[in-house]
C-alpha cells in the first residue's frame, strides 16, 4: 500500500497499481464493497487518520465488515488475521504499519495519540513504538505472541519488518552490543502492577534465545533466576499479586561474538519491614506460603517445627487466614516444586537448601515468640518468655542455645567507662529487638541467596575472561505507588522512581539537546516537566527530605512528630505540604502524583537497629550459613573494593547534569557496612538507599540505554478495559507525548565522523582505500546507502533511530558478498 504520486489523499492499491482509491469515503466504501478482498485497506491507518472522525463512513464500514464477516470473506479482526492465517509473519511491505509508532502520527495530540493506543489494544497490539522507546500495555491476559517462533521471527531483521514487541527491543540492545561493542541496559519502568516484571522475564528469555550458547545448561540457569529471587522479594499487595518489593538489575554476560557467558544480579532495598507485618490486604514474601504447601505436602512441616493448626503470627494477616488455606493451596504446592528446581538447576547444594529452609522456618518461629512483663521488688521493666515452645523450635531451627537467644531478647549490654553492664528490655523493647531479628535474618538470607546466584553463573574463566565480555543490564525496580496509607517504604520506592525518571529525562531531553547545540545542529527545544527539584527536595546534603531524617535519627528523644516539624520548618520546596489537621502526614507532589505520607515508624524504620548480643548469638550457630550471614564484613553486593571503584570510575565519567548533586564522589562514605562501623556511626536505612541509588545509576550510565515503559490500562486487572483516563495520565506524567515530539524531531544516534568511517566505509568505498574522516566521506557513504534526513554536525553524523538499522543491514550484505567473493578468489569454493 503506497501514497500515489499525483494527491497524497489518494492511494494506491500495490498490488494492482493500476487501481487508485481516491479518499472519498462515498468512492472508497464503493470500491470496497466490489473487491471484499482488500478489505483491510479500510483498516490501515492512513485511511483511519483521513476518515477516523467520519462518522457516516464510520458507520457504513461497520455495516460492511459486519456483512463480509458473516458471509465469511473476511476473518473477524486484523488480530484473528495475524494469529491463524497469517502469524504475524509480515515481511512485505503492505505489513509494515504506520500506526507502529506513534512517531509517525500526523497529529500529535493527547487525543490522537491514546485513541491510537486505544485501538490497537482493542486489537491486542499491546506494543507501541514511540520511535526506539517501547511502550507496552498490561494485556491482563495471555498471549500467545512469545513461542519460539516469536522469539525467531525477532532476530536480527528490521525493526519495521515485524509489528512492535517486547523481543525487538531485546534484540536491539543484543544487536547494538554485537555491533558496537558497547554494554548496553534496558530500563523497564512504569507504576505498580503495569507489567514491568513480566517485560523482564520475556528480555531475558529473547536474550538466552539470542546469545545462544552450546552451554545448554547455562541458559537454563539464567533462566531459574528471576522466578528464584522473586519468590523471595515478591508479594502480593492490593495492587498487584506479584509485586516486587526489591530493585532488580540483572546483567547477561556474553562473548565478544555474542554467546552467554553468565549472569549477575544486583538487588536493592528489599522492603524488609514486611517480615513482620503487612498492611491490610497484604500477604508476606510468596516464599513462606510455598514452604508451608510444599512441606507439608512433602509431610515434612513436623521437621522443621511449623506449627500445623494456626498459621503462625507472621503470616496471620489480620484477616483471619485459615492454616487449610495456605497448606492446601495447589498454586503454592506447585510454586514451591518450582523453587525446589530453580535451586537444583542454578546448583545450590541440597544442604544449602535445606538450611534455607531451616532458617526460614526459625524466622516464622521468631515471630511467635512472646513476651510478658515480670515486676520485681526492683524492677518492672522486665520480661520473660512465656511459651517456651516457640523459643525452642526457633532457637532449634536457628542452631543456637534458646537460653542464650532468651537473653538476648530480653536484656542488653551497655559498656559504660570499660564496665559492662546488663539491662533488661520492657516487654516491648523485647518484642521490637524480635521482629528486629526477624528482619535482619531474612534480609541477609536474601542477599546471601543473590551472592550465591552470582557464584553459580559467573563466567567461565576458560571461555572468556569477564573483561572482555560485554553485557546487556536489565533493571527492574519496584513500580510508583501510592496506597490509602503510605510509609516509609513507600517513599523510598517512589524516591527510586523519582530518579529513573530523572534518568529518563536526562537522556531523552537534556542529553539530546546539549549535543545538538554543542555540534551546531538547529533543533527546536522541547520544554518537559523536569523533576530536578523534587529530587533536589529528597536528596540534596545537609537539608534534603533524607537528610534530616538521618539527623532526626540520632536524637534519642527524637519523636515522629518532631520529625514531621523538622521537615515542615527545614524543606523549602513546593513540592512539600503539610495538610492541616492529620496528624504526622505530609504530601510529596511526585512526577507521577501526589502522595500523602504517614510518618509514623519512619525513626525506627530508618534507624533499622540491630542490637549487637543478638548478633552475637547467631554467630554462636552451628548452621554454617547462618554463622555465614552474621559473620562480618558482609558484602552486600559483591565484592566492596571493586564496586566502589567502579562507582568512583563511573561518576567522573558521568555527564555533568547525572553528576549534579547526585552522584558525588562523596556520598562514598556511605558504602560502609554497619559490621566494618561497629563502633561508628551507624548506617541508617536512607543512607543505604542513597549510597543503592548511586550504586544502581553508575551501571545504567556506562550502557547504551533503551526504554521500555509499561503502561496500566486499568486499575482492576481486566483484559480488554482500556480507561481512557487512567493511560492519559500515565502518558502525561512519563512525558510521553513530548518524547513523540522529540523522537520525531529528534536524532537518537550520533557517532563521531571517525567513527563512522571506520565502520561503515565499506559501503562506498574499496577495501584498500582508506578514506579520510571527514564530512566528504561520510556524505559519500549516507548517499550510497540511499539514506535520507540524517544531518551532518560539526564532528557527528547524526542519525535517526531507523539509520542505523538500515546501514547495519547493508553492511552486513555487502560484507557478506566480500567474504563469499574472497572465499572464490582463494579457491574455497571450488
Ligand atoms: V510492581 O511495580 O513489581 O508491583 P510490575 O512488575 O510492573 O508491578 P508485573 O510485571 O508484576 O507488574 O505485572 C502484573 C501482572 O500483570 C502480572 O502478574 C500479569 O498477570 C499481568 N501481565 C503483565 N504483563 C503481561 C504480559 N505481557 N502478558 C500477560 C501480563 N500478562
Ligand atoms: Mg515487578
Amino acid at each position: 500500500l503506497v501514497r500515489a504520486e499525483t494527491d497524497p489523499t489518494d492511494i494506491q492499491d500495490h498490488r494492482d497499481p493500476t487501481v487508485i482509491h481516491t479518499a472519498h469515503p462515498r468512492c472508497l466504501i464503493k470500491d470496497f464493497e466490489k473487491r471484499p478482498s482488500v478489505i483491510h485497506l479500510l483498516e490501515h491507518p492512513f485511511i483511519k487518520q483521513v476518515h477516523g472522525k467520519d462518522m457516516a463512513f464510520q458507520r457504513q464500514l461497520a455495516k460492511l465488515i459486519q456483512t463480509q464477516q458473516q458471509s465469511g470473506s473476511i476473518a473477524k479482526t486484523r488480530y484473528e488475521r495475524m494469529h491463524t492465517k497469517r502469524p504475524y509473519v509480515l515481511n512485505t511491505s503492505e505489513n509494515c504499519c504506520l500506526d507502529d509508532d506513534l512517531v509517525n502520527l500526523e497529529v500529535l495530540d493527547e487525543d490522537t495519540i491514546i485513541h491510537q493506543l486505544q485501538t490497537r489494544y482493542a486489537d491486542l497490539q499491546i506494543y507501541t513504538y514511540v520511535g526506539d522507546i517501547l511502550i507496552a500495555l498490561n494485556p491482563f491476559q495471555n498471549l500467545s505472541i512469545y513461542s519460539p517462533q516469536f522469539s525467531k521471527l525477532y532476530h536480527g531483521v528490521k525493526r519495521s519488518s515485524n509489528p512492535p514487541h517486547i523481543f525487538a527491543s531485546a534484540d536491539a540492545a543484543y544487536q547494538g552490543m554485537v555491533t558496537f561493542c558497547k554494554d548496553q541496559c534496558i530500563i523497564i519502568s512504569g507504576e505498580s502492577g503495569a507489567g514491568k516484571t513480566e517485560s523482564a522475564h520475556l528480555i531475558v528469555q529473547h536474550l538466552t534465545f539470542l546469545g545462544k550458547a552450546n552451554n545448554r545448561a547455562l541458559r537454563e540457569k539464567i533462566l531459574q533466576v528471576n522466578p528464584l529471587v522473586e519468590a523471595f522479594g515478591n508479594a502480593c499487595t492490593v495492587i498487584n499479586d506479584n509485586s516486587s518489593r526489591f530493585g532488580k538489575y540483572l546483567e547477561m554476560m556474553f562473548t565478544p561474538t555474542g554467546a552467554v557467558m553468565g549472569a549477575k544480579i544486583s538487588e536493592y532495598l528489599l522492603e524488609k519491614s514486611r517480615v513482620i507485618k503487612q498492611a491490610v490486604g497484604e500477604k508476606n514474601f510468596h516464599i513462606f506460603y510455598y514452604i508451608y504447601a510444599g512441606l507439608h505436602h512433602h509431610k515434612k512441616l513436623s521437621e522443621y517445627r511449623l506449627p500445623e493448626n494456626k498459621p503462625p503470627r507472621y503470616i496471620d494477616n489480620e484477616t483471619g487466614t485459615v492454616m487449610k488455606d495456605i497448606i492446601t493451596k495447589e498454586s503454592y504446592r506447585r510454586q514451591f516444586a518450582a523453587i525446589q528446581h530453580c535451586f537444583r538447576i542454578i546448583g545450590f547444594s541440597s544442604e544449602e537448601v535445606h538450611s534455607v529452609y531451616r532458617i526460614l522456618a526459625g524466622i516464622l518461629n521468631t515471630g511467635n515468640i512472646e513476651f510478658t512483663a515480670i515486676s520485681s521488688k526492683h524492677q518492672t521493666d522486665k520480661s520473660e518468655v512465656p511459651n517456651g515452645e516457640a523459643l525452642e523450635n526457633a532457637s532449634a531451627l536457628l542452631s543456637i542455645g534458646s537460653e542464650e537467644l532468651q537473653e538476648a531478647l530480653t536484656s542488653h549490654c551497655v559498656v559504660t567507662r570499660g564496665e559492662t553492664i546488663i539491662r533488661t528490655n520492657t516487654v516491648d523493647k523485647a518484642a521490637d529487638v524480635r521482629d528486629a531479628m526477624s528482619k535482619a535474618l531474612y534480609g541477609r538470607l536474601f542477599s546471601w541467596i543473590v551472592n550465591r546466584i552470582n557464584t553459580l553463573l559467573q563466567p567461565d574463566k576458560n571461555i572468556c575472561n569477564a573483561e572482555s565480555g560485554m553485557n546487556v543490564g536489565i533493571l527492574d525496580i519496584f513500580g510508583f505507588e501510592n496506597f490509602k496509607r503510605n510509609s516509609f517504604e513507600q517513599l523510598c520506592i517512589n524516591i527510586a522512581n523519582e530518579q529513573i525518571q530523572f534518568y529518563f529525562n536526562q537522556h531523552i531531553f537534556a542529553l539530546e539537546q546539549m549535543e545538538y547545540q554543542s555540534d551546531g545542529i538547529d533543533a527546536a527545544l522541547v520544554t518537559y516537566e523536569d523533576n530536578r527539584p523534587l529530587l533536589d527536595t529528597f536528596l540534596q546534603k545537609p537539608m534534603g527530605l533524607l537528610s534530616l531524617l538521618d539527623e532526626e535519627s540520632r536524637f534519642p528523644q527524637a519523636t515522629d512528630q518532631t520529625l514531621v516539624d523538622k521537615f515542615e520548618d527545614n524543606l523549602r520546596s513546593k513540592y512539600f505540604w503539610r495538610p492541616k489537621g492529620v496528624e504526622l502526614c505530609f504530601g510529596i507532589q511526585h512526577y507521577a502524583g501526589k502522595v500523602l505520607y504517614n510518618a509514623c515508624g519512619f525513626l525506627e524504620k530508618n534507624r533499622d537497629t540491630l542490637p549487637a548480643d543478638i548478633v552475637v548469638v547467631l554467630r554462636t550457630s552451628e548452621n554454617k550459613l547462618l554463622q555465614q550471614l552474621f559473620s562480618s564484613p558482609l558484602t552486600k553486593t559483591g565484592n566492596l573494593a571493586q564496586s566502589r571503584a567502579r562507582v568512583t570510575a563511573a561518576s567522573r565519567s558521568l555527564p555533568p547534569q547525572l553528576n549534579a548533586g547526585r552522584i558525588k564522589v562523596d556520598t562514598m562514605e556511605m558504602m560502609r557496612h554497619p559490621e566494618e562501623t561497629t563502633n561508628m556511626k551507624r548506617q541508617t536505612v536512607a543512607s543505604y538507599f542513597r549510597y543503592s541509588l548511586m550504586d544502581l545509576l553508575s551501571k545504567m550510565v556506562v550502557g547504551q540505554p533503551h526504554f521500555v515503559r509499561c503502561i496500566k490500562p486499568n486499575d482492576d486487572r481486566e483484559a480488554m478495559k482500556f480507561s481512557r483516563e487512567r493511560v492519559l495520565m500515565q502518558l502525561r506524567y512519563t512525558g510521553i507525548l513530548e518524547t513523540v515530539s522529540i523522537r520525531r524531531q529528534g536524532y537518537s544516534h550520533r557517532i563521531l565522523f571517525e567513527d563512522f568511517v571506520k565502520r561503515y566505509y565499506y559501503l562506498a568505498f574499496k577495501a584498500h582505500e582508506n578514506p579520510p574522516a571527514t564530512r566528504q566521506s561520510c556524505t559519500s557513504i549516507l548517499e550510497k546507502a540511499k539514506l535520507d534526513k540524517w544531518v551532518l554536525g560539526r564532528t557527528k553524523v547524526f542519525l535517526k533511530y531507523y539509520h542505523v538499522e538500515q546501514l547495519n543491514l547493508l553492511l552486513r550484505e555487502v560484507i557478506g558478498r566480500v567474504v563469499i567473493m574472497q572465499a572464490y578468489t582463494k579457491g574455497w569454493l571450488g
